[in-house]
Order: structure tokens, then sequence, then C-alpha cells
């Protein structure tokens, strides 16, 4: 190999000993001249009821299809398969409450608990092809809800347990949903969230609601409204059988038929439904993950990501139990009560892999070495890294005090829309602090302008996908067209997918990604749009209009900076200033509370009349503010 330029770090003999792949060149190679041969040799390690008639059907682009005339269920491979060889006595889940509860459950109970939740979720009239909304704490029935929906035909849309009535409602709405599952509340540093509240403000503004499976969790009092709220306990008492029996059994699904939606924040309030499948999203999810995590049969597999973010579905549900992993769930904050909770977590169960987000890294990192010093962390073998580019300080801190410059760094890029892992390293790939590395086997990207023309090596552009994959969301939920105009009009001569972030491409081919170029805001990892933010904003009884910015934030990534226009009658003062914060979080969700709201007489817009955000940044971070020829004003 020639010499890589900058700071690398090169894998130890151990871990190239041990790794699924060796030569990424050649595997890469093959994969991008055979890409339907590289996927379908893959989707043979799965198993189908039926084989599909051809792997990639390109008629109809962008609305590629994948394993067309496949007949197939992800839960069969989730579970089912694996009870009919020894894995059915291998854990699969090993969870942990926030108060220190644990409950595991092998692949057989796993199938037990998904088998009885998609019977109860039948007798609630729920059918194939219904889209079921989940709205609950990090436990393990938020699983086994997702999971049953699957088995039985149904969509799920699970939707982040931080957010508020009016994005929950906006969800259960758009998909139609009659059937909601919640839990009466979580644990959150101590104190108990109140899911069930929140839900019942939500259906009040959702008429399509009929019933409430509630799981109990914490027990404390909630509002059961009779005829619509049912307690899961007390469904799973009564005798009911789904139609073929006691034994609930998985549904056949065309490999296209939807999976799950799951709402992204988009440029207009709206958020958008992206749809992902059976078949494809199997493939892709299962192999990304056996590949970039080098998963083994002994590993003890832990993405601390919350499960209502695409990084659960794809990396804590899908993926992993597809390849038969041990997987960890863990219900509360990482430094609760101290911050030592993670590392004795992983010494206790013996944790393998860990992946994680930047934020969770630098939240942890600045409470000192001691306190992962104080456990046995030598189990772990790899680690992992997603929602934002992480700042080397915080991939140093990673790599010595966590993986004690034993472990590789999987920095692994991708998106909801994404499906799974771009771009990313092998344990094997040699790397740089800061940098996702390279492509996934069977993807070509490249860093454009808005013609298509790849910039100079190191220079930033706009970040491309050139090829269709199998892990690619369909469409976004009843709006098509939006699909084609969000991802693939700007590059529709070449036909590639706009990722909406921007990235350069240094002399060795690695890949950085700089951040989002729209109007979305990574705040801690999450994923928020300007439009909601403000949106809630201007629902407020003092204001006329806002505009929303992301900020650089040590901890955060990003923090929500807000310009707000009182409306007249109204002052600014610091106390409306609170009350404004206090509105967005309760709107939204705490998450996207911003961080300082500034009251301004004007905003700069261009002459349609759209608030022209960059410039907004650009002056808050002292920069040039750039072309300023479509300013109105
Ligand atoms: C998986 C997920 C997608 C956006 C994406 C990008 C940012 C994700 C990253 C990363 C740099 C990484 N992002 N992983 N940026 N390095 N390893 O996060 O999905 O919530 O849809 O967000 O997150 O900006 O475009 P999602």
């Amino acid at each position: 190999m020639s010499k890589l330029e900058g700071e690398v770090y090169y894998p130890s003999k151990e871990v190239v000993a041990r790794a699924n792949v060796k030569d990424y060149d050649s595997l890469y190679e093959r994969s991008i001249k055979d890409r339907e041969g590289f996927w379908a040799e893959e989707a043979e390690k799965l198993e189908w009821f039926k084989k599909w008639d051809k792997v990639l059907d390109d008629s109809q682009k962008p609305f590629y299809k994948w394993f067309v005339g496949g007949k197939f269920n992800i839960v069969h491979n989730a579970i089912d398969r694996h009870l009919k060889t020894w894995r059915r006595n291998k854990l699969a889940l090993i969870w942990e409450g926030e108060p220190g509860d644990l409950r595991t459950f092998s692949y057989h109970a796993l199938n037990r608990e998904v088998s009885s939740f998609a019977r109860i979720l039948h007798s609630m009239g729920v059918r194939k092809g219904d889209t079921v909304t989940i709205y609950m704490p990090q436990i393990p029935e938020l699983a086994f809800a997702m999971l049953a929906c699957a088995k039985i035909g149904a969509v799920h849309s699970v939707v982040y347990g931080g957010f508020s009535v009016e994005a929950l409602a906006e969800r259960i709405a758009d998909a139609r949903s009659r059937v909601v599952v919640t839990a009466d509340g979580g644990f959150r540093r101590g104190k108990i969230t109140d899911l069930k509240k929140t839900v019942d403000e939500a259906i009040k503004r959702s008429p399509t609601v009929e019933s409430c499976i509630v799981v109990r969790r914490t027990g404390h009092e909630v509002y059961m409204e009779s005829g619509r709220d049912f307690w899961y306990h007390d469904l799973q008492q009564l005798p009911i059988a789904c139609p073929d029996g006691q034994e609930c059994k998985t549904e056949v699904m065309d490999a296209e038929d939807p999976l799950f939606i799951l709402y992204t924040s988009g440029t207009t309030g709206k958020p958008k439904g992206q749809v992902h499948t059976h078949g494809g999203y199997a493939v892709y999810t299962s192999t990304t993950h056996r590949y970039v995590f080098d998963i083994k049969e002994e590993d003890r597999w832990w993405c601390a990501a919350d499960p209502g973010w695409i990084t659960g579905h794809s990396y804590i549900v899908y993926g992993p139990l597809i390849n038969g992993a041990t997987v960890m769930m863990y219900e509360g904050a990482p430094n609760y009560p101290y911050p030592n909770r993670w590392w004795k977590m992983i010494e206790k169960y013996g944790i393998t892999i860990l992946y994680t987000s930047p934020t969770a890294i630098r939240g942890l990192m600045r409470f000192g070495d001691d306190w992962p010093k104080r456990y046995d962390l030598s189990s772990l073998r790899l680690l992992g890294s997603v929602g934002e580019p992480i700042n080397p300080e915080a991939w140093r801190w990673y790599y010595e005090v966590i993986g004690q410059k034993r472990c590789p760094i999987m920095d692994t890029w991708w998106q909801t829309e994404t499906g799974g892992f771009m771009i990313t390293p092998l344990p094997i790939t040699p790397l740089k602090p800061g940098s996702a590395t390279k492509p996934f086997f069977g993807n070509e990207v490249a860093v454009v302008d808005d013609e298509g023309n790849e910039v100079l090596v190191g220079e930033e552009g706009k970040l491309v996908i050139k090829n269709p994959w199998p892990g690619m969301a369909r469409t976004i939920y009843g709006d098509p067209d939006r699909y084609v105009q969000t991802y693939w009009k700007d590059y529709e001569k070449q036909g590639w997918y706009k990722t909406g972030d921007s990235a350069r491409i240094d002399k060795d081919g690695y890949v950085w990604i700089i951040g989002r170029i729209d109007d979305v805001i990574k705040v801690s990892g999450y994923r928020l749009g300007t439009a909601e933010i403000e949106s809630a904003l201007v629902s407020h009884p003092a204001v006329a209009e806002a505009a929303a910015i992301g900020l650089p934030h040590e901890l955060k990534g990003n923090a929500i900076h807000a310009y707000v226009i009182l409306k007249q009658g109204f002052t600014p003062s610091p106390r409306l200033e609170q009350e404004l914060k206090d509105h967005v979080a309760s709107e939204v969700g705490p998450i996207a509370r911003p961080e300082d709201i500034q009251f301004v007489e004007s905003l700069p817009k261009t002459r349609s009349g759209k608030i022209m955000r960059r410039v907004l940044k650009a002056k808050a971070l002292g920069k040039d503010v750039g072309d300023l020829s479509t300013l109105e004003d």
C-alpha cells in the first residue's frame, strides 16, 4: 500500500487476521463491475420463500426495485430461521433499564414475545399494509412491536419518544394510523417521561386513531380511555388466536412490500415519510453490519442509539438480528446516575463492539479519563461512530481511552434515506480521524458542483451517489413527486442521488463529510428541520416571523439559533425569550429547544420570499456572506 497522507492509524495484525474482508480493493472493484452479481450473492445468504426473478429493475428511474418477484419476510430472517438452529438458545437481546433492571431474551423468547404482540395487533384489526404508529421509550417492547408489525405485514412508523405532541400528531396523521402503540412512560435521568399524556394530546388531533395499546413501564398513574386504550399485559392474558391458530405465522411478503415508514425533517414543515422495504433493506442492513463490524457468533453488539432513529431500526433491530447477533439495549442516559454508566455496562456484559454518536462521546469525554479507566474494557474489539462528523479530538479520546489503541473506529456515513452505511471503513482500513474513508461495496460516490462536474481534489462540493443500492428508500410516503424533487431533480441528467451534504475527497480518495447544505440541522446527532422549529415559533401568539439556523456547539455538534420578528404590541424581553424556547420544546420536543433567540426587525430574504439562512449563518460566524445577488433588500 502506498503511503497515505496526514494522521493515519493502521489496523493491528490481530484485527486484520480476524476480519471478514481482507482485501477491500478487489472486492470493491468486483462489486462495481458487477453490482447486481454482488448483491445477488449477498441476498443468497438470507432465506427467501421464493427466489427473485430480477435483482434490479431500473425501468422506472428513480423508482428502483430490488429482488423483484422475490417472496420474503424480514422477520423470517431476523427470528424464524434462527429457531431451526442452535441459535434458538442464543441471547438475542440483553436489556438494561435506567433504574438498573435487567431483562434478557433468547431467540426462542424473542419469537414468543413477537408472536404474542403480533396476535394482539391482529386482534385489533391490524392487517397487511396497515400502518401502526409506535411511540415508546427504549424498552424491549419497542423492538417487539416493530417486529410484530413486520411479521404480519403491517407497516410500522416509529416516532422518536423525545418528540412532542405536534410532531407526533403530524406523523400519525400522515401515516393514517388506526392503532398507536405506546407505554405509560419511560425513565430518563431518574425522571419519568410522561409518554401517555403526549399520546392523549396527539390522539385528540388525530381522527384516524381507534385504539391505543399501552405497555406498562413506569407504573405511574395514567389516563386510560375505555374502549380506546388497552393495557398490553391485559391483552396478553386474553385467549386470542391468529386465524392460523395459536402460532402466529409470518406473512409471506413481496420483496418490495413496505416494511416501515420513518419520518425525517425537511425543507417545508411537513416531515418526509421515508419508505423502506422488506427485501432490499434486509439484504443491505445485514450485509453492511456483517462486513463493517466484522460480526462473529460470539460478539455482543451494542448500538447505543435510540430505536426511534434510523440507526436503531437498521442496527439495533434488523441488521444485527438477521445476523443472529446478541444485541445490547439500554433505556436511559449515558451519565445516569454517574458518568461511569456505559463503561460499567461494557464490563458487566462483556460488550465487544460499541457503536455510538460523536455527541455521546464528547458528552462523556468531558467527565475525564478516570471514569472509564476504572473499568475493564478489554472485551471491546471494535468501535463505531455515526450521526455527524467526528472531530479529531473526540476521535482520539475514543480511540485511546475507550478502545485502548486496540479498536479501530468505524466512522459510518449514511442517512435515513440510505437505510444503511454508504461511506465507511472496514476493520482493515487505515483510518484518518474525522474521515468516513471510502464507499461501501457497490457504491460510487463523488463530490461535484451544481452542474455535476467533479471538483478538484481536496475542494468542497456536493456529495452525490451515482448508483442505486438495495437499502435505498423507495419513495416518500404518499408523495412520490417530492421524492423525485428532493433527491433526484438536481442531477436528473446523470441519474445521481443528491445527499444534501457537502464533502471533500483527499488525495488518497478518503471522503471527509463537512455537513448539511440544506435546511436540516443536526443537533446532538438528531435530525431537525429549520421549518419545524420556525413553524413552532410562529405558532406562538407573539411571533410574526422566524428563522432558525445551526451554529457550531462544543457538545451538541450544532445548536439551534433562532431569529424572531415580533408582532406589533409585543416587546423583546428575557422572559419572552424563555417562553419562546419553552414553546418550541413543548411543540417539537426538548431536543429542538433553541440555544439562543434574537429579536430582529427584519430577515434576509430572496426576492421569491425565501429566508436566506446561509446569510444569517455567515453573519453569526463573522464570515463572508457570499453572493447576495438574490437578496431582496
Ligand atoms: C444515520 C443518520 C443523516 C445526516 C447525513 C449527515 C449526517 C450521519 C455521519 C454524518 C458525518 C458521519 N451524518 N453520519 N456526517 N459523518 N459518519 O444519521 O441518519 O438522521 O437521516 O441523518 O447525518 O449530514 O446527511 P439521519
